[in-house]
């Protein structure tokens, strides 16, 4: 599994409280709208909404376009007068993906009311969550993930104003009793939504292509929703800052929103709260006060350098440098520590690496890739950061490299080898040409036959791989399969309907979760939102 719980009670963190400070200061404002609901519904069918495994249709009619959804489609603007009884049930859609507090007038007609309000309120980011039955999900995560609220109003009128925060475009409300003698009516339902994103500071990037376009539209809202006092991984879940995550909402936030300040704010806050010897947590909880997880991934940790090294490259700052860069080498320091005597790093269960969820294929290549791809950038930092004992990062790189071409690149097939079994994956042959280690020509072919050998067979999973490859279809020059690939797997998702990218998604099971039900997925996840990037990057 690419990814399982960690519990690791018996390390110790180290708190630097003057970087807190400064993580603190750059705290960002929240920007606060309105948003009201563009249509009302009632189920049609519920079985419409069902996710089935063993039906991959079944996502299709989860389509928020699909008008046989909608039954009766009541007339939203007359909402004040329809009256619900028990077992009534119906859908308000704010018509676009939301973040925020959701609130409604209710009011009693009819007999005196001689019973309270009992009501289900459900909040759903795509129509089939709906037709789930979350009483029955069983699987690893919490239920406690799943957006529903069990609510007893004793008296009406009122205005119910939910306090948590949730993510969502449909919002359910089955009335599970009033009494035979009165009625509900429901009045002024509001989403007050909230993001630190400043809208005005993105400009369109201006592609000619209308499939990108919309691809690169559904990014910025994806960013921009996962965009709160830190860069959350998803709004619904897991709502906190990994390390994985932040790295790609960086990249992307500079070719959109450009808010340094908050890239500023997650490097600090994971620089702040490391473990005793250096090591860096792959994700850090802000509220109600800042604490590491003591969840260790060994590429995210990595990551850390990959990010500072970024933030330099677009907004160079030497007091952040002279900062993190400790940080940094300390990372380094113990990253290096499993890197063997010919250049080989050696991974081990309590550091694993996660590159992506799928556990199908070896990862062991791919992570030398990650470690190359990370030590080349902690030496350029190293540099300009003056230090003068680079000597022994240099001779590993060497060693780390060679050992990659020497040992891990079949030149007959021009592939990376990974694993016991001499295993081809496409990860590997991915972060091999990422981490730069090949010639142009090289890495022209590995990736030629990464795209007509390997992608084929391999199951897409996240996003988060996704990109990896596109990004390294485009280093390789080979652009036109990238565009292929990001309009057969971003535009896959819009074309089901989605209104911000997913946290999984298989095109060719869009059931797939690794959390046993796609009931607890994050239908808003903030490492899908690669494509403007990429765009910017690669295609203008
Ligand atoms: C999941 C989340 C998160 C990711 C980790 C590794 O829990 O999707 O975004 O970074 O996996």
């Amino acid at each position: 599994m690419g990814f399982t719980f960690q519990t690791n009670q018996n390390i110790r963190f180290k708190t630097d409280a003057e970087l807190l400070r400064k993580a603190e200061e750059l705290r960002p404002a929240l920007n606060y709208e309105e948003i009201r609901p563009v249509r009302l519904g009632t189920l049609a069918d519920t079985q419409k909404f069902a996710v089935a495994t063993s039906d991959t249709n079944a996502m299709n009619a989860a389509s928020t376009n699909d008008a046989s959804l909608w039954h009766n489609c009541p007339d939203i603007s007359k909402l004040c007068s329809y009256e619900w009884k028990r077992g009534d049930t119906f859908i308000l859609d704010f018509g676009r993906h939301c973040v925020g507090r959701f609130s409604v007038s209710i009011d009693a007609v009819g007999s005196p009311m001689d019973a309270p309000l009992f009501l289900r309120i459900r909040f759903a980011e795509i129509p089939s969550e709906l037709g789930m039955d979350a009483s029955k999900y069983d699987g690893w995560l919490s239920k406690s993930w799943i957006q529903e609220e069990f609510v007893h109003l004793d008296e009406l009128p009122a205005r119910l104003e939910l306090p948590r925060r949730y993510s969502f475009r449909y919002v359910q409300i089955t009335v599970i009793d009033t009494s035979s003698k009165w009625r509900a009516v429901f009045s002024q339902p509001l989403v007050t939504a909230e993001t630190s994103a400043q809208a005005d500071r993105y400009r369109k990037i201006g592609v000619k292509d209308p499939d990108l376009e919309k691809i690169c539209d559904v990014a910025v809202r994806t960013l921009s929703e996962c965009m709160q006092d830190v860069f959350e991984d998803g709004p619904k879940r897991d709502r906190r800052l990994w390390l994985g995550d932040l790295r790609l909402q960086a990249l992307a936030n500079y070719a959109s929103f450009d808010q340094t300040d908050l890239v500023k704010r997650c490097l600090y806050l994971f620089a702040a709260m490391t473990t005793e010897d250096g090591r860096i947590p792959a994700n850090v909880f802000v509220k109600p006060q800042n604490r590491p997880d003591d969840t260790f991934l060994f590429d995210y940790s990595l990551f850390f350098i990959s990010t500072l090294y970024d933030y330099m490259e677009h907004h160079p700052e030497e007091s952040v440098l002279k900062d993190l860069y400790p940080v940094c080498k300390a990372q380094m320091d113990i990253s290096l520590s499993y890197v063997d005597a010919d250049g080989q790093l050696v991974l081990s269960d309590d550091y694993p690496v996660f590159i992506d969820w799928s556990d199908q294929f070896d990862k062991s290549t791919a992570g030398q890739g990650v470690m190359i791809y990370c030590l080349r950038r902690f030496l350029e930092l190293a540099e300009q950061a003056g230090d003068a004992e680079l000597s022994a990062y240099r001779e590993s790189l060497v060693l780390m490299e060679s050992y990659a071409r020497d040992h891990l690149l079949d030149r007959s097939r021009m592939l990376f080898v990974s694993g016991p079994d001499g295993e081809y994956n496409l990860a590997s042959q991915v972060w091999m040409v990422l981490s730069g280690i090949l010639t142009e020509e090289e890495q022209h072919a590995v990736m030629r036959h990464a795209a007509d050998e390997l992608l084929p067979e391999t199951d897409l999973v996240t996003p988060y791989m996704c990109h990896h490859i596109a990004e390294a279809l485009f280093e390789a020059g080979l652009s036109d399969k990238a565009v292929t690939l990001m309009k057969d797997y971003w535009g896959a998702m819009i074309r089901l309907g989605a209104d911000t990218y997913w946290e999984v998604f298989d095109p060719r099971d869009p059931d797939y979760s690794p959390y046993e039900s796609p009931v607890v997925s994050s239908y808003c996840h903030a490492w899908g939102c690669t494509p403007i990037y990429l765009i910017r990057k690669y295609l203008r």
